[in-house]
C-alpha cells in the first residue's frame, strides 16, 4: 500500500468542504489507490467545532477504504503538521457594508497566520491550493508568509471558472463539455478574469471557427463566466458549493497527475505573456510530475485579450498594494 498523503483542509465545517471532504476521502482527488489522512481545521469556537465533530462522525460512518486517519484542529500548527497538501478553503465571506479592501485585510490576516504555520510545520515539499477569496491574493500572502516553501508550490483555484467556460462553450456549440479543451482563464478569480474564447477548442477545432460568433463571445460568453458566481447567489441565495468543491477536486487532481492536458490555475507568475512576475495570476498550466507544473507557452493573445488580461492584472496589483500596507503595519 502507498504511503498516505496528509491533506489539511481549512474551513472544514463550511459549505464547500461538506461536498469536498468525502470526495477526497473516497479517492477522487489523489487517486483510487492513494490513502489519505485528513487534517481538518476550523475556527476555535463552539459551533464550528461541533459541526466539525459532525463531519468526522460522518466520515467514520462512510468507512472509506482509503481514509487512514482524521485529525480535528482549531490550531493551524496542529492542522498543518507534516501535511503534503494544504487546501485553504476557509475564510470570511464579505459582510454587509464591507468594502473589498476590508475583505482583503480581514482575510489577509488569516493567510498570514496560516502561511507562517505552514512554513513552521508542514512537510518539506508541501503544496498549497487556495480557494478562500480573494483567492489569488490570499495565495500570494500565504506564499510571502511561508518563505521556506518554494513559490511554485502555491496555487489558487480558477478551475471552477474554467469548468463554467467549458459548459458555456459546449452549450453554444451544441456539444458536450467533454468536447471542449483549452478553455483557459487568465488573470484574477474575479469579475475581471479573462475566459479565453480565441484559444479554446471544440472537438479539436478552434472554438471561434465552430461557433463563429464574436459578438456572443464578447457580450455573452465572457460576462456570463465572469459573473457566474454572483448569478448563483442571486438565484440560490448562497454561493457556489458543490461546483466549487468539484473545481478543487479537478484543480488538485490535475496538478497532481502528470499529463499533456492544459488546465487553468492561478500560479506564481514568472513574467510569461507579459504578466508581471511575482503575482498569482491564472495561466494555462501543464503538470510534468506530481505537484510540478509549468506555465504552457505559445498561446497567441490578440489585442482584445491583451487589454482584458491587463485589466485583470491591474486589479491583482491593486490588491497586492492593499495587502502590502497590511503586511507592513
Ligand atoms: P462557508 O462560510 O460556508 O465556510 C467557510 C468556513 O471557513 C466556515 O466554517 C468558517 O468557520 C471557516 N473559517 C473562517 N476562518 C477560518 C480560519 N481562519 N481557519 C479555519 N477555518 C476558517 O463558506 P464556503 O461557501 O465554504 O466558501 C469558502 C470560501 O470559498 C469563501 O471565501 C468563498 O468566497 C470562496 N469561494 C471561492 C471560489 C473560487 O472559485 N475560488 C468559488 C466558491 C467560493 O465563493
Amino acid at each position: 500500500m502507498k504511503k498516505p498523503i496528509r491533506v489539511a483542509v481549512t474551513g472544514a465545517a463550511g459549505q464547500i468542504c461538506y461536498s469536498l471532504i468525502p470526495r477526497i476521502a473516497s479517492g477522487e482527488m489523489f487517486g483510487a489507490d492513494q490513502p489519505v489522512i485528513l487534517q481538518l481545521l476550523e475556527v476555535p469556537f463552539e459551533k464550528p467545532q461541533q459541526a466539525l465533530k459532525g463531519v468526522a462522525m460522518e466520515l467514520e460512518d462512510c468507512a472509506f477504504p482509503l481514509l487512514q486517519g482524521v485529525v480535528l484542529a482549531d490550531d493551524p500548527m496542529v492542522a498543518f503538521k507534516d501535511v503534503d497538501w494544504a487546501l485553504l478553503v476557509g475564510s470570511k465571506p464579505r459582510g454587509p457594508g464591507m468594502e473589498r479592501k476590508d475583505l482583503l485585510t480581514d482575510n489577509g490576516k488569516i493567510f498570514v497566520g496560516q502561511g507562517k504555520a505552514i512554513d513552521a510545520v508542514a512537510a518539506e515539499n508541501v503544496h498549497v491550493a487556495v480557494v478562500g477569496n480573494p483567492c489569488n491574493t490570499n495565495a500570494w500572502i500565504c506564499a510571502q508568509s511561508a518563505p521556506r516553501v518554494p513559490k511554485k508550490n502555491f496555487s489558487a483555484m480558477t478551475r471552477l471558472d474554467q469548468n463554467r467556460a467549458m459548459s458555456q462553450l459546449a452549450a453554444k456549440a451544441g456539444v458536450h463539455a467533454n468536447d471542449v479543451t483549452q478553455a483557459i482563464i487568465w488573470g484574477n478569480h474575479s469579475a475581471t478574469q479573462y475566459p479565453d474564447y480565441y484559444n479554446a477548442k471544440i472537438g479539436g477545432k478552434p472554438a471561434h471557427s465552430v461557433i463563429g460568433d464574436e459578438t456572443w463571445a464578447k457580450s455573452t460568453f465572457i460576462p456570463t463566466v465572469q459573473k457566474r458566481g454572483a448569478a448563483i447567489i442571486d438565484v440560490a441565495g448562497a454561493s457556489s458549493r458543490f461546483s466549487a468543491a468539484n473545481g478543487l477536486i479537478d484543480h488538485v487532481r490535475s496538478l497532481f497527475t502528470p499529463g499533456s492536458i492544459i488546465h487553468s490555475a492561478a500560479v506564481w507568475s514568472d513574467g510569461s505573456y507579459g504578466i508581471p512576475a511575482d503575482i498569482m495570476a491564472s495561466f494555462p498550466v501543464r503538470t510534468k510530475a506530481p505537484g510540478e507544473w509549468e506555465i504552457v507557452q505559445g498561446f497567441e493573445l490578440n489585442a482584445f485579450a491583451v487589454e482584458k488580461i491587463a485589466a485583470s492584472v491591474k486589479e491583482l496589483q491593486e490588491e497586492i498594494a492593499v495587502v502590502k500596507e497590511m503586511l507592513a503595519a
